[in-house]
């Protein structure tokens, strides 16, 4: 496994799935790895909060499950904004039964997650054939999870081994979440992202400076929630994650 950290045009070489590569390419263009997570139940404060800040993220991350007030009207807006300026839509949804529920869940329901997602998270603890034969379009790249975020954690390295194995293989995999280096045809994702050390750990979850995550574990992405959304000014707040990031990004050689 080569982990040498390698630059985004570098990477976008060995990414062959479009969505991948537009990820980079949107990375590039507005210098931003900032995947915002708009953890909020209302659509309102979510196209608020993306009208705010869509300048300075590459994605925003949603957990569509939570929002009270669902509509197709909604997300209608958010492609809008996510076309006009220019992020992906990534949903978190985590699908993690076999195959075949796995599939209902992501096309049927009230959400129709593939109507809408340029990017969507998986686990792989059904095994590789859980995210096979998912009928996903040639525009939308799955996310795995191969080793969260979160205090206790249950994967090993036995499991993450697997688990990037399974990602490498599938076609679909733009990238996973993990908390190390991983094989450089792989994106990394981070989550649990946090400038202040106060918060290294909340509530189960735990939060590594920006640095951190480019500099230790060669991230690609990051993704911030609570440190935007809960802060009293959004828009700077974004954009010193975003500056950070990018920074990080720059000096991780
Ligand atoms: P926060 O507000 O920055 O803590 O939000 C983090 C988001 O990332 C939240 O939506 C979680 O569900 C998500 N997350 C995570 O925190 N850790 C993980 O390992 C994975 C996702 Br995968």
């Amino acid at each position: 496994i080569q982990k040498k950290r390698i630059s985004y045009e570098e990477k976008k070489e060995k990414i062959y799935h479009p969505i991948g590569k537009k990820l980079i390419e949107i990375a590039l263009k507005k210098k931003t790895n900032l995947i915002f997570s708009a953890d909020l139940i209302y659509s309102k404060k979510i196209l608020e909060l993306v009208n705010l800040i869509g300048d300075k993220i590459c994605g925003l991350k949603l957990h569509v499950d939570i929002i009270s007030d669902f509509s197709f009207s909604f997300i209608n807006f958010l492609k809008k904004i996510s076309l006009k300026k220019k992020f992906l839509l990534f949903e978190d949804r985590k699908f993690c039964d076999v195959g075949t529920t796995n599939y209902l869940q992501l096309h049927h329901g009230i959400h129709k997650i593939s109507s809408w997602a340029d990017v969507i998270t998986v686990h792989v603890l059904a095994g590789s054939k859980s995210i096979e034969n998912l009928n996903i379009p040639s525009n939308i790249g799955l996310i795995t999870i191969s080793e969260m975020s979160s205090y206790g954690r249950l994967s090993d390295d036995n499991y993450i081994r697997k688990a990037l194995n399974i990602s490498l293989k599938n076609s679909k995999v733009i990238g996973t979440v993990a908390q190390r280096k991983v094989d450089n045809r792989l994106l990394l994702f981070t989550p649990g992202i946090h400038f202040s050390d106060s918060i290294k750990n909340y509530k189960g979850n735990s939060y590594i400076h920006p640095n951190q995550a480019f500099i230790k574990k060669n991230c690609d992405f990051i993704i911030v929630g609570k440190a935007i959304y809960q802060s009293d000014n959004p828009k700077i707040v974004a954009e010193n994650y975003r500056k950070a990031g990018w920074i990080a990004y720059e000096n991780s050689f």
